[in-house]
Order: structure tokens, then sequence, then C-alpha cells
């Protein structure tokens, strides 16, 4: 065994979680649309799987939330005046606008960046490429604050680079590693990064989903690759099934995930399905791995199913013995096929052999399951003491963040209640709190007055 780790970094819930509508694609956002959230049980919720997944011995850490609403945004739009001033004219003149600019969705961290180990590069470097989220407004503003955030954290630049976000355009939508999944025999060794797409944006000859929209492009796969100096034989491009898009997988990880030699995925994840399982089994092969593909028929569970139960949205996570748990949401357990495949997965001698449920209800209705709400980095032993140490979960940190959420967050957030302009002064003081509970320097461009 190696000495290299996955670890996986969660987004802490901010304080403005709320149900606006805003993803057209994901049928959990737009279904919930004007829903009363919770933000401190959202956080609550999050902390409490980051902790669970601590406690059994997983490297678990914590990626901060964003300043909301993102005045600076507003200000963009024209809206002018006091900051209080900025949120009247939006609140009065486009609410839709302000809910946008106050959501908190780069609590899903799935979409923060795509990450490439050391042992895939070309300067042996773990690199880093915040996602442009160009395909929504609300997330498109989150890349510069969350590039800001990952160099706090992964700062040792011989060891880390983090990049800029791809051109903010249609043509190179990037959603991160929500479409990214790293196949390998050692985390610390050589593997092979699959990058899925929804559509080419310069290529006519890929077909597109005709009901929503495709947010990450070939395109923007390929230059992930470039930047972060990939080698063509450790890399595997797949389109997403545009019919599965249409239903409502909005990102690959709603359709399959993967881990270490692992693929678990649904018959309809991609097309061409046999010839990608092939690539993959090939360059694993070449990379020292024996690959896997657990494929879910159509027949035991459908692709509504899967968007319902997010059965696909788990994460895969290696345990000592080299069998692995798969972490579900509580949903999972309610829709009976869904569970009735669970036990029969798990119990099958296969390589997932424990389910482990966690409700996370207040991102889900969001469309979050337990992989949105996490980015993954492998790391050497050496990579993770680089690493800031205050990010890192421990029972220390859980309890002061635990405290934390009490002190500055409301249990109650309505589509009116994001007018109200001490929302923002709320979230300042507990981010210029956080920051120094995280030592993330000076991330957050405001100044607490
Ligand atoms: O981008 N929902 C997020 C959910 C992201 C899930 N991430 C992954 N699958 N990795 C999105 O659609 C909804 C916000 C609202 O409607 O208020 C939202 O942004």
């Amino acid at each position: 065994m190696s000495n290299a780790f996955e670890v996986n970094f969660d987004g802490l819930v901010g304080p403005t979680h709320n149900y606006s509508g805003l993803s057209y694609g994901n049928v959990a956002s737009t279904g919930n649309q004007n829903a009363a959230s919770n933000p401190k049980l959202a956080a609550k919720q999050g902390l409490a799987k980051m902790k669970a997944l601590h406690d059994l011995g997983f490297k678990q850490g914590v990626l901060a939330p964003h300043e909301r609403p993102d005045v600076a945004s507003l200000r963009l739009l024209g809206f002018g005046g006091t900051d209080a001033q900025v949120i009247a004219r939006a609140a009065k003149e486009a609410p839709a606008i302000l809910a946008a600019a106050t959501s908190a969705s780069c609590m899903w961290t799935a979409n923060a960046a795509t990450v490439s180990p050391s042992g895939d590069t070309a300067d042996g470097r773990v690199h880093f490429t915040p996602a442009n989220l160009n395909n929504k407004f609300h997330r498109s503003i989150e890349h510069p604050t969350t590039r800001r955030i990952l160099q706090a954290m992964f700062a040792d630049e011989s060891r880390f680079a983090v990049h800029p976000a791809l051109p903010a355009q249609m043509h190179f939508g990037d959603e991160g590693a929500a479409n990214h999944t790293r196949f390998c025999h050692e985390y610390d060794g050589a593997g092979v990064e699959f990058f899925v797409f929804g559509a080419a944006a310069f290529d006519s000859r890929y077909p597109k989903p005709a009901r929503f929209p495709a947010r990450q492009t070939l395109e923007a796969c390929q230059a992930v690759a470039r930047l972060h100096g990939l080698k063509e034989e450790g890399v595997v491009y797949a389109q997403q099934d545009p019919d599965t898009i249409d239903a409502g997988v909005f990102h690959n990880d709603v359709i399959s995930v993967g881990n270490r030699n692992v693929l678990f995925h649904h018959e309809k994840s991609f097309l061409h399905q046999a010839e990608v399982l092939a690539e993959l089994d090939r360059k694993l092969a070449a990379a020292g791995g024996n690959f896997i593909a657990i494929e879910v028929p159509e027949a035991e569970v459908t692709v509504e199913e899967a968007v319902k139960s997010y059965l696909f949205n788990s994460q895969l996570l290696s345990k000592p013995d080299g069998k692995m748990i798969i972490v579900v949401p509580e949903e999972c357990r309610n829709i009976e096929r869904v569970w009735a495949y669970l036990q029969k997965m798990s119990s099958a001698g296969g390589p997932i052999d424990e389910v482990r449920v966690f409700d996370l209800k207040q991102s889900m209705q969001n469309g979050g399951g337990p992989a949105c709400l996490r980015l993954r980095v492998a790391l050497s032993a050496a990579e993770i003491a680089a690493v800031n140490p205050n990010v890192m979960m421990s029972d220390a940190l859980f309890g002061t963040l635990n405290a934390w959420v009490d002190r500055h967050y409301r249990d109650r957030l309505s589509p009116d209640d994001l007018a109200d302009p001490q929302l923002l002064v709320e979230c300042r003081t507990a981010l210029d709190e956080l920051s120094g509970i995280l030592k993330l320097g000076s991330v957050y461009p405001f100044q607490l007055v």
C-alpha cells in the first residue's frame, strides 16, 4: 500500500442557503422554488457527514462559503448606492437577480474545480482549475473567490498549481469535478482521468440535449487536460447521453461515480458506452490497475429513479481492507427498488460491501447530494502535510464550526427574507470570524464596518 489518500473537502453551507429555483435542468431546484429553507440545519447536516466520515478514519477537510449576497456583482449590473441601497434596489427592480446573487451554491464543491493529482501531471504538482460554471449566473460568480480559497488552502506552489478558470463563455462551459472522475491503482500513482461532457461547442457532429442545457463542453475538458499537463494515454473523454440530460441528469455525477479502479454507473450514462468502458479498461490496465465497471440496468433502477434518489450522487470510499463504502442520501432508502438494489449489490461479494445513509435533505432539495458536497483531492502524505492544516476536520474543528453555525445562522429563510439587508451583515460577520478560524487570510474582499 502506498502512503497516499483521497481527501474530501466538503462545502460548508453558507448562511444564505435558500430555494430560488435557479437551475433550469435541475429538477429538484426548480421543483422546490420558493420553499422556505433552514440554513442552520443545512450547515449542520453537512457538518454531520464530514464528522462521520472523519470518525470512520477518512481524511476530511472543509471548503469555506462565499460572501452573499454578492453586492459586487449587483453593482456590475447597475445597482448603486450603499450596500443596503444596492440590495433594496435589486429587491424592488429585479428580485430574481437578487436571489441569484444571494445563492449559497458554492456549497456544492464538486463544482468548485477540476483536480489532477500529481501522479498524472507533467510537472508532478497537484493542479486545480476552478470551474467557470458559466451556464448559470448564480454559479458563474463563484470562481474568483473559489480560486482565492483554494490558494489559501494549497499555498505551496512547489506542490500545488491553482489556475484561473477557463474563459467565461458557453464554448468553454466547465462544471469541474462533477463531470470528472479519476481512476487509479494507488492514489499517488499514475491514473486515468475521465472527462464527461454534455455537448461539443465547435463540432456540430456531436448530438445535443433537446430540452435542458448541456453545461459542460468537450472543449472545456480538453483545455483543462492541457492546462494540467495530462498525457493522452491517461485521459478518456466521453459524452453523456443527451437523453439523460433531458431527464434531469444535469451533471455526470448524477448518473455515475468512480473511485480507484471502480466505476458505478447506470446503463444509460454515456453515448457509445461499451467503447467508453473498453477504453477505460485498456488505459487503466496500462497504468497498473484492474478496471471494474458496475453497471445498473434500467430494468432495476430507471434513470428517473436515479434522479429522484441520487443513487449515483454517492461517495465511494476505500477502506483499509480494500473494499469500499457507498455513502448515499436518505432518499435512496425511500425508493424501494433503489434500496433493494443497494442491498443486493453490497452483499454480492463485489468491491462495494457497505452502505452508509445520510440525511442531507436541505441540500438535496436544491439537487445537491453527498457527491455534490465534496471536492476530492488525492494527495501523498507529503502533499497533505503542505495543506493549510486549519481546514482539516477534527473533533475540535467540528465543535468550533457547530458553535459558529449556532451563533450566526438563521433557521428559516423565505424568498421575502432575501430583501433583508441585515442578511449581508450577518454573512460578513460570520465569514470574518470563519476566515480567522480556518486561517484563510484575506480571501473575502469586504471590510466589516
Ligand atoms: O448547480 N443547485 C446546484 C446543484 C449542484 C449539484 N452539484 C453536482 N451535481 N455536483 C446546481 O444546479 C440550485 C439553487 C437554487 O435553485 O436556489 C442550485 O444551484
